[in-house]
């Protein structure tokens, strides 16, 4: 028996509007740790010492240095078997918009062609006084001296481009992921815990506009309760079986 519903498949194969939200557990299985599993980042960091702006002008080397390293991983992570297959899916039905929490560009890498980042992009930096965008290498460099990574333009503090707790999500973000939540036939709710907002809010929305809404976790969610279907297992071994069942049911 498959792990999904032949309802999941009938309605992802009629779909004109797809959308699916993703978070760190798509990313697991490329080797990058997620925030809150037991193993996850926030096991060996704070998050409130180390995911907001008070933190970072607390401690900015320690700030930078952390999301270095983890630039560091996601350059040398590799895009797994779900985001392919996401990517793939866009064959299948008419549209279909990536809003994802990550900050890994994993999905880009994939080749998804829309992809709504809600949290930022750790491979880009800026500047916090002026806003220019800084290189990595200005970053890696100061790091290496042990002094604070500053603006060459205006001495300002370096920060990675991602959205820290209390922060605005950038707004031509939240526009687009609205419109596509509101337009879903189908959402899909991937990898993520679903306890963090605004994010965590788009698969009600969905719901209460006429979408199915299934997810895909090896675990229960934030919104398990409230959705009409729950896929058990990893999405590098779920999604490529969707999207399977799309092309077969389709006959593609
Ligand atoms: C697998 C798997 C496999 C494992 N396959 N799955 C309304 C109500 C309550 C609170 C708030 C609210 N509105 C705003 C707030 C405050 C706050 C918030 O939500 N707090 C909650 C924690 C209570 N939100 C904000 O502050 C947001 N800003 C905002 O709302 O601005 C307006 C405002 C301003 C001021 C005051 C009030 C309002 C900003 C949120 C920014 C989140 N930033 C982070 C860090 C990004 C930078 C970085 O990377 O360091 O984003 S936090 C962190 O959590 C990161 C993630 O994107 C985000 C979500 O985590 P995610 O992706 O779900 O990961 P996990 O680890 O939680 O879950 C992984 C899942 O994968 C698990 O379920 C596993 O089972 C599963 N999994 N392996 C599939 N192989
Ligand atoms: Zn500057």
């Amino acid at each position: 028996m498959s792990a999904f519903s032949n309802t999941l498949i009938d309605r992802l194969a009629a779909a004109e509007h797809v959308a699916v939200l993703t978070g760190a557990g798509i990313s697991a299985e490329s080797g990058i740790p997620t925030f809150r599993d037991p193993d996850g980042l926030w096991e060996k960091f704070d998050p409130q010492e180390l995911a907001n702006v008070e933190a970072f002008l607390d401690n900015p080397e320690l700030v930078q240095g952390w999301y270095q390293h983890r630039r560091q991983l996601v350059e040398e992570a590799e895009p797994n078997a779900g985001h392919r297959a996401l990517a793939d899916l866009e064959a299948h039905v008419e549209e279909i918009s990536i809003i994802t929490q990550n900050v890994d560009d994993l999905h880009n890498r994939a080749g998804s062609r829309t992809v709504i980042e809600l949290h930022g992009n750790i491979t880009h930096n800026y500047c916090m006084d002026c806003e220019r965008p800084a290189e990595a290498e200005t970053v890696d460099a100061a790091i290496q001296n042990g002094t604070p990574a500053r603006c060459p333009e205006c001495d300002g503090l370096i920060r990675p481009d991602v959205v820290w707790f209390g922060e605005m999500l950038p707004p031509n973000a939240i526009e687009q992921a609205d419109a596509a939540t509101t337009q879903a036939d189908v959402f899909l709710s991937v990898g993520t815990s679903a306890v963090v907002y605004p994010a965590a809010q788009f698969p009600m929305e969905a719901r209460a506009n006429g979408a199915y809404v299934a997810e895909i976790n090896p675990d229960t969610t934030g919104i398990t309760d409230e959705i009409n279907e729950s896929i058990r297992g990893p999405a590098g071994d779920i999604l490529p079986a969707l999207r399977d069942a799309v092309a077969e049911r389709k006959g593609q």
